[in-house]
């Protein structure tokens, strides 16, 4: 891993505010936001009336249980407009989830909301060892997707020179990196090792290049996918979650301290961990589902959203001296869960044995099919060019060996098939691991 940058902290007094402080802050913020979803839109007040709870019943932070559960049907259910709460010519801005099936949903933000947006995008680069100054390069693609614009105006604030390339164009990415002399790259995980390959492929020196920091998100970032563009690429890589619903990317962000966590923006949104079958609560660091409320959106106030992302969440303290909660990176979600002739299976968990053997890269792709009925699952892995022999059996016995040990691993058989370095398609935005043709 490149050498670390000291970080400074955007917002200090709020970054490492006492537990208390947060909380009553929080308590605060939830009660306004509740009252002003009560009063601004119908929906919520049709639920809250149903639910027979108004907004005074919140009294401390745990009476958040007392109020309905939001999730995607919901935001179905009103679209476009059905969930605004302030009128359509005070919104600035829209943007929508890539909904691949039927209608997207839609979110909006008024001159707050994108203010409070910029700042915590500003926060979270600055975690990452961004400075006013630097030359922050875009790879995500701007649009309806929240990463482009969200980073763009966030880092704008932070007093860096954004340069809003967006994704593809790969070889151009890469001349803007040596002319412009890029010091940081914002892009999926995927995307930023994509640019790795193409730059090495076509002789690139990332070592001589001035590219330091990586900020990733988007997608789940894998442990040994980070090592390796970290290594490969001599940056330092920090992966950043979010989701439209609540805002877009900003929710919460990784720290130079404790790498496989984020701190979770405290003060701009309230996190549960809840069982996701129940919806009970689960007991503070274990692993649930996590439920989102912003604190401080006025056009789109979201109330409890059921992200569907698997996490757990620490309140301790952490040594870069934030006090703000830390959630585990999410690896999962609730509904990417795979059932292999009855067998629980998380693509994630694939990601994991394959990236502990030895000559794969960290492509890798799931199919799955019905044979008479039954399901099967093809796992497709990459070798790296080290580890190509032109003995068939020496290939057939690697193949073999991986497929032992994801059967070891996932207790269901799979079969493997090897593909040559490069062979496996590469994404400009966010990997789509699995393809389903079961019941097609
Ligand atoms: O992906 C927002 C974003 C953009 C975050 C850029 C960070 C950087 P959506 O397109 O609505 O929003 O997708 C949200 O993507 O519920 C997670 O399942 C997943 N996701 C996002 N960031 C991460 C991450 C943006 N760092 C959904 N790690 C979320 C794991 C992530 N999963």
């Amino acid at each position: 891993m490149a050498s670390h940058v000291p970080t400074s902290l955007f917002e200090p007094a709020i970054e490492t505010a006492s537990r208390e402080e947060i909380r009553s802050l929080q308590l605060e913020k939830l009660q306004r936001q509740v009252q002003w979803a009560y009063e601004k839109v119908g929906w919520y007040r049709a639920r809250f009336d149903e639910q027979g709870v108004a907004p005074t019943d919140i009294r401390s932070l745990e009476d958040v249980g007392k109020l309905p559960f939001t999730d995607k049907q919901v935001l179905r259910d009103t679209y476009p407009f059905g969930l605004f709460a302030v009128p359509l010519d005070q919104v600035l801005r829209l943007h929508s989830s890539s909904g691949t099936t039927g209608k997207p949903i839609v979110v909006g933000y008024n001159a707050h909301d994108l203010d409070v947006w910029s700042d915590c995008i500003a926060r979270l680069a600055q975690m990452a060892g961004v400075m006013p100054g630097d030359r922050a390069q875009m790879a995500f693609g701007y649009g309806m997707f929240t990463g482009g614009f969200g980073l763009h105006y966030g880092l704008e604030k932070l007093g860096c020179m954004v340069i809003p390339a967006a994704s593809g164009n790969t070889e151009r990415h890469l001349m803007m990196i040596e002319d412009y002399k890029s010091t940081v790259l914002i892009a999926t995980p995927s995307y930023a090792m994509h640019i790795c390959e193409v730059g090495e492929a076509l002789g690139f020196d990332w070592g001589a290049a001035s590219l330091r920091v990586g900020l990733f998100g988007g997608e789940p970032c894998p442990p040994a996918l980070k090592q390796e563009i970290e290594d490969r690429m001599h940056i330092t890589c920090t992966d950043n979650y979010g989701l439209t619903e609540v805002m877009g990317p900003g929710v919460s962000g990784e720290c130079l301290s404790s790498r496989d966590h984020q701190h979770i923006a405290e003060d701009h949104f309230l996190w549960e961990v809840v069982d996701p079958e129940s919806g009970e609560p689960v007991g503070e660091g274990e692993a649930g589902e996590l439920v989102l409320t912003p604190l401080d959106k006025q056009a789109f106030p979201v109330i409890r959203y059921r992200t569907h992302d698997l996490t757990r969440v620490t309140c301790e303290s952490c040594e870069c001296g934030r006090t703000h909660a830390r959630m585990e990176k999410v690896r999962s979600r609730t509904d990417d869960m795979l059932i292999i002739r009855g067998t629980n299976v998380f693509p994630s968990q694939v990601a994991d044995v394959l990236a502990g053997i030895g000559g794969l890269s960290p492509h890798y792709r799931i199919t799955l099919d019905s044979e008479r009925g039954l399901d099967t699952m093809t796992v497709l892995a990459e070798f790296e060019p080290e580890a190509f022999s032109d003995s068939f059996a020496a290939m057939d016995a690697f193949r073999k060996h991986i497929a032992d040990k994801l059967r070891q691993s996932l207790l269901v058989s799979c079969k493997v098939r090897l593909v040559e370095p490069g062979g496996i398609e590469r994404s400009l935005g966010k990997t789509k691991y699995v393809e389903d043709n079961r019941g097609k």
